[in-house]
C-alpha cells in the first residue's frame, strides 16, 4: 500500500488534526522482502497493485530496496490500497500534542490486492524461494485472498519452501471481513516459522496465558516465535524454548518493527544461526526499525551493522 503518514507539522497530532501528509510504502510483506534484499538475500514480493500512479511509486519504491518486482501484477479496474496512520510518533515541533495511541485509516477495501486470488498468483512463483512469507493480514482482505493462502500452505510434507507465517491481527480489517480472525489460527497450524504477539494471540484467539499456553493451542509449527513487547521474544521448537530479551530502545514509532523482526529472524535462518541468534537478529532490525517514523529503517544505523556482523555462528554454539 502507498501510506500516508503526518508531515513534521502534524507529527503527534490526532489524524483528525493533521494538516498535510508525506507519502511512503507500507504493507507487512513488502517490509519484510525489503528488509530481507538489504541484508543480502534474494526477496521476491508478489502482489497486485492498480495500474495508477500509485501502484507505479510503490513498486518502484519496493524495487529500489533490491527486491525483485517483476510478478507483481497491475490492475487496470481496480487502484492501489491506501492507509493513513500515526504511530504515536514523538512531537518534532512545537505545540504539536503528547503522543497517542496510533489510529490507522484504511481505504482499501476492492483494491487491486484484494483481488489476489488462487487463479491469479501462480503458485510456482511464490514457491519457487527457500521461505515463503506470508501473513494474516491477506487473509483479511477478502475470500479470494484466504482461498490464495490455504492454497499456498497446502503442500507435500517435505515439499516446497519452508513457510512462514506472522499472524498480523489487525482488528480494523477483521471488523469488516466476514470470517473469524480464528482463521489465522488454522493456517498457521499449516506454517514452519510463525510469529505471533502476546497481543494479538489474546485479541484474535482468546489465548491471555502467554508463551506456553499460545503454543500449547498452536503445536503444529515447527518454530512458534512468540513476541513479547519491550520484553522480548519467546521461541517455542520441538527440542528446546529460548527466551531472548529485548534490547532498550528509544522508541519513535513502532510501526514495522515486527515485520523487521521477521526479516531479521529468516535472514539468520537462511543463514543457518542457532535460535538464540535468530531471536537476537530479529530484535536487532526491529530496534532499527523503532527509532524511524516510516517502517523502514534505510539504511540501518552503523552500530546495528556491527552488531549484525558480530553475530558470528560459532559465539552462539
Ligand atoms: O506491519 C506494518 C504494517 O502494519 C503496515 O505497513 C501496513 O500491512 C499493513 C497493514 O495492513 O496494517
Amino acid at each position: 500500500m502507498v501510506v500516508l503518514r503526518p508531515g513534521p507539522a502534524g507529527a503527534g497530532r490526532r489524524l483528525a488534526d493533521v494538516p498535510s501528509f508525506d507519502r511512503g510504502i507500507g504493507g507487512a510483506e513488502s517490509n519484510v522482502a525489503c528488509v530481507l534484499a538489504r541484508g543480502g538475500h534474494r526477496a521476491r514480493w508478489i502482489s497486485r497493485v492498480g495500474a495508477d500512479a500509485f501502484g507505479t511509486h510503490l513498486v518502484a519504491a519496493v524495487a529500489a530496496h533490491g527486491v525483485d518486482t517483476t510478478h507483481v501484477q497491475y490492475d487496470p479496474a481496480r487502484p492501489t490500497g491506501v492507509y493513513f496512520r500515526t504511530a504515536g510518533e514523538r512531537p518534532t515541533t512545537p505545540g504539536a500534542t503528547a503522543p497517542h495511541h496510533a489510529e490507522t485509516l484504511y481505504y482499501r477495501a476492492g483494491s487491486a490486492a484484494s483481488a489476489m486470488s488462487p487463479a491469479l498468483i501462480p503458485r510456482t512463483a511464490a514457491h519457487a524461494g527457500r521461505i515463503l512469507h506470508l501473513t494474516g493480514i491477506t487473509a483479511a482482505l477478502s475470500t479470494d485472498c484466504l482461498a490464495l493462502l490455504r492454497e499456498l500452505v497446502d503442500r507435500a510434507p517435505g515439499g516446497g519452501p519452508l513457510l512462514s507465517f506472522d499472524v498480523n491481527y489487525r482488528a480494523a480489517l477483521w471488523r469488516n471481513a466476514g470470517t473469524s480472525p480464528r482463521v489465522l489460527a488454522e493456517l498457521a497450524r499449516a506454517c514452519d516459522i510463525v510469529f505471533v504477539g502476546e497481543d494479538e494471540a489474546e485479541a484474535a484467539w482468546g489465548i491471555d496465558g502467554g508463551p506456553d499456553a499460545i503454543r500449547a493451542a498452536l503445536p503444529e509449527p515447527a518454530v512458534l516465535v512468540v513476541k513479547q513487547g519491550a520484553a522480548g521474544a519467546t521461541a517455542h521448537t520441538r527440542e528446546s524454548v529460548v527466551s531472548m530479551p529485548a534490547p532498550a530502545v528509544d522508541v519513535v514509532a513502532p510501526v514495522g518493527a515486527g515485520d523487521a523482526f521477521a526479516a531479521g529472524f529468516l535472514s539468520a535462518t537462511l543463514r543457518g544461526l542457532p535460535l538464540p541468534a535468530r531471536l537476537r537478529y530479529g530484535h536487532l532490525m526491529a530496534a532499527a526499525a523503532l527509532t524511524v517514523p516510516g517502517d523502514l529503517a534505510e539504511p540501518p544505523p552503523a552500530a546495528l551493522a556491527d552488531a549484525l556482523a558480530g553475530l558470528d555462528p560459532a559465539a552462539w554454539g
